[in-house]
């Protein structure tokens, strides 16, 4: 109890002292009032609305009070505030899809502040952004409008190409994750204010996500949580597949190959170079399964993810170093764990990232499309000579079937008389020439070749 709390209640104790002593003073309403004043007093302590400071009076003093930002589950329903922060880098292309779904959000808008940090981009990332927040922040609607909005740029020198294969090679891995942690860092530390409750999480590349996201995490009431990560296919490669492998549950294989690992080491999950035996949230997913289930994690996948402002005001962040033989997200949900909070994952809730063909598929789409196109200049063929064959070689016995008929039509067949061939003397037959009495003539030669 504060200073001015006790003197406040000195007074009263010493008024109603000082009522009693003087027996002729005390009243009924004396005694009413004391106890409105008592009644009230108690119903502060035990609301806990003690002292307010107020420095309305003070100029350029904000007063906080942090407790009211620890972050509910129902926040929407608390006005609660959410801090969005987006990494960008050469994400032009994807940022007219990622808006589309900032204005589907049921959450709020005044409610979401926007963060985004644009690295290294050799595309207009940074004109495409305005142009999409221009439109956002001016439309007629102001329930579609965001809250506060926050871009910063900072150039890393990724020399990792933003190419599929370029960044999901293992030699890449390391690397590009300590990067990314820090530009994570550098983006939530220069954002995240006081009166932020959550703070979400999002790449600009998801391709299908339900706009009730923020909700549907939060009312899980976790410190930290992840959706499940897909990826829709082309169908020659099977229509689905598992995208974010980096939300998995620690195992005895993963704890055995990080202590055979130097300290610098950084763990990629889904690469054969280390096998850790870990339970993936990916692979998980029943496509049936209850979207609410929840399941323990120890490392995170960097998509989607909401957290507690406090989670990060408490000092937890993404290691750009090896913690735990992890760097960022990952190795965040390693931490965060350490930390006491809680981490977890919906193994049956999905969202879905763009597909990106690797360079593997890139090759088989390009002998795909020669394939199709040899494939129709073979049928073009095969009609061609399917014509001259069947003009070439027609089949006439059709139409001799009708001759046949024609020509005996009106002949009585069964009075043909059989014709019967003596053949029996040919043998003795003897050659007279055409020629008669020109015998000596002679035929002249005959030579094929000639
Ligand atoms: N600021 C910044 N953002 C990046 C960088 N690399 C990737 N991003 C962004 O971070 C998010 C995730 O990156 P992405 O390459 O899609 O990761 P992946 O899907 O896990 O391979 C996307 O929104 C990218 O635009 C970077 O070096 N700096
Ligand atoms: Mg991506």
């Amino acid at each position: 109890m504060n200073y001015k709390t006790q003197n406040i209640q000195n007074q009263y104790i010493n008024r109603f002292l000082s009522i009693t002593k003087n027996k002729y003073s005390i009243s009924i309403i004396g005694v009413v009032i004391t106890l409105i004043i008592l009644i009230n007093f108690i119903v502060q302590v035990v609301l806990g609305q003690l002292y307010v400071p107020n420095f309305s009076s003070v100029p350029s003093v904000d007063f906080f009070d942090l407790k009211n930002y620890e972050g509910l589950s129902d926040g929407w329903q608390h006005e609660e505030r959410v801090l969005f922060c987006v990494p960008l880098r050469d994400a032009a292309a994807h940022l007219p899809m990622f808006f589309g779904h900032m204005k589907n959000l049921t959450y709020p808008h005044n409610l979401i502040d926007l963060s985004f940090l644009v690295s290294d981009s050799s595309d207009d990332t940074m004109e495409v952004l305005k142009q999409n927040l221009k439109d956002i922040q001016t439309d007629s609607n102001k329930a579609m409008r965001f809250g506060e909005i926050e871009i910063f740029e900072k150039d890393f020198g990724q020399v990792i190409g933003q190419g599929f294969s370029d960044r999901h090679g293992f030699e890449a891995q390391g690397p590009r994750r300590k990067l990314m942690a820090r530009a994570r860092n550098w983006l939530w530390t220069v954002s995240v204010k006081p009166y932020h409750s959550w703070v979400y999480w999002r790449d600009a590349d998801v391709e299908t996500v339900p706009p009730t996201i923020l909700e549907d995490l939060m009312h899980h009431g976790k410190d930290v949580i992840v959706p499940n990560v897909w990826r829709p296919l082309p169908d020659w490669l099977g229509n689905q597949q598992p995208y974010d492998l980096n939300s998995w549950q620690e195992s005895e294989g993963g704890l055995q190959l990080a202590k055979t690992l130097g300290e610098d080491a950084v763990i990629v999950e889904g690469y054969v170079e280390y096998a850790t035996w870990r339970p993936h949230l990916a692979y998980l997913r029943d496509p049936y399964g209850d979207p609410e289930v929840e399941m323990d994690l120890d490392g995170i996948g960097g998509v989607s993810i909401l957290a507690r402002a406090k989670v990060f005001k408490t000092g937890a962040g993404f290691p750009a170093f090896s913690f735990e033989k992890h760097a960022e997200t990952e190795a965040f949900g390693k931490l965060c764990k350490r930390m006491g909070y809680s981490v977890a994952g919906l193994p049956h809730y999905v969202i879905w990232h763009i597909y990106e063909p690797s360079s593997d598929d890139l090759k088989h789409m390009e002998w795909m499309a020669k394939e199709e196109a040899r494939q129709l200049e073979e049928s073009k063929l095969k009609q061609f000579y399917d014509k001259i064959w069947s003009e070439g070689f027609e089949d006439v016995r059709e139409d001799w079937k009708n001759d046949r008929i024609n020509i005996f039509k009106n002949t009585d067949t069964n009075k043909i008389k059989n014709v019967k061939v003596d053949w029996s003397d040919a043998d003795n037959f003897q050659y007279k020439s055409p020629l008669g009495k020109d015998k000596d003539k002679v035929l002249a030669a005959f030579d094929p070749s000639s």
